[in-house]
């Protein structure tokens, strides 16, 4: 049997297990987006049914070191805060079934701080603007019931006016479609019960339209196909119900070709060097794919479904 035929699941717990102690130049460069490498690696392990397998009160301990005084996380101790990390610190402690060690008051009065007059969000203090920080406010404070926090209705509102011709969404109104985005616009108006806004047919032809002939996907015309996108497309054709408007066969055929099959992780494309970003996207993406013996994942809160139900039980 070849052996890119199968998900190596060992291989890559391995993988990323190895990443907690290291002190290399990768990890000394990506010191300050630690908070989501964490959420990307610790949310793989539990797909693959391995979440126990890192010391979790010495994690918890860690993030909830990379707190500050205004209720947002940085990407790691000492680093700046920002709704992304705060977004990645609650999605772990989700994970961990720990919410309740947080104070749910002070992160959900550091995001009502981020959001602007026209509905959007700040990413922090330094005003920068993007679906991406909408998607975080509302995936974060629904995920700590408190979306009574921001003015939703003015969020729905200027996600629906980054809506494009093509039915996709851009970073700010104007900007092009990108796979990217919509996952962000689409799932950040699921959890807000506001999906009546997306053309479901138009949307879910320009994401299927993303297929390339390897099987990968890209993220918008004319560009390269990246693993990554496996999760930003097929989450959101999750989201729309219309996965099977892709062949699945051969985008699990991409995934899985770009397994490191003797090291473990996963990269962009076949034969390039991995990395956890690629490596939770692929097993995110087979999951959604039903691929046997992974947890099922959300689309829309990117989380095992087993903690999005505890979540909301
Ligand atoms: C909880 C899953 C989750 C997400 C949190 C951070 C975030 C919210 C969403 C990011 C969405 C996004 C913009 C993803 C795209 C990332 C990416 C690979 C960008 C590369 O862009 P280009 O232009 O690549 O370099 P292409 O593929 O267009 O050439």
């Amino acid at each position: 049997m070849d052996d890119s035929s199968t998900l190596h699941v060992q291989k890559h717990v391995e993988f990323i297990k190895s990443l907690d102690n290291k002190k290399d130049l990768e990890s000394l460069l990506t010191e300050h987006i630690r908070m989501n490498g964490a959420y990307w690696g610790l949310t793989a392990l539990d797909l693959m049914g391995s979440l126990n397998d890192l010391d979790q009160d010495k994690i918890i301990s860690w993030i909830l070191q990379c707190q500050h005084d205004c209720g947002g996380f940085g990407g790691n101790i000492g680093h700046d805060p920002h709704i992304l990390y705060t977004l990645s610190a609650v999605q772990i402690l989700a994970l961990y079934d720990k919410l309740a060690v947080l104070d749910s008051s002070k992160i959900a009065s550091y995001i009502t701080g981020l959001q602007q007059n026209d509905g959007s969000f700040y990413g922090d203090e330094w005003g920068e603007i993007d679906t991406r920080f909408s998607y975080g406010a509302i995936c974060c404070l629904a995920l700590l019931r408190r979306l009574d926090a921001i003015n939703l209705e003015k969020a729905i509102t200027y996600i629906v006016s980054c809506k494009n011709f093509d039915g996709g969404f851009g970073s700010t109104p104007g900007g092009e479609s990108h796979a990217g985005q919509i996952f962000c616009c689409v799932a950040a108006l699921a959890i807000a019960g506001s999906l009546h806004y997306v053309d479901k047919d138009l949307l879910g032809w320009w994401l299927c339209e993303r297929q390339v002939k390897s099987g990968g996907l890209n993220g918008r015309p004319e560009k390269l196909p990246d693993v990554c996108y496996s999760w930003w497309v097929l989450s959101s054709l999750a989201i729309l119900d219309r996965v099977h408007w892709i062949d699945r066969e051969s985008l699990k055929t991409f995934i899985l070709d770009c397994q490191d099959i003797e090291n473990g992780g996963i990269s962009d494309r076949p034969d390039d060097a991995v990395d956890v970003f690629h490596t939770y996207f692929g097993v995110a993406g087979l999951s959604l794919l039903e691929y046997p013996g992974l947890k099922h994942i959300d689309p829309a809160y990117a989380l095992p479904v087993n903690v999005v139900k505890r979540v909301f039980s």
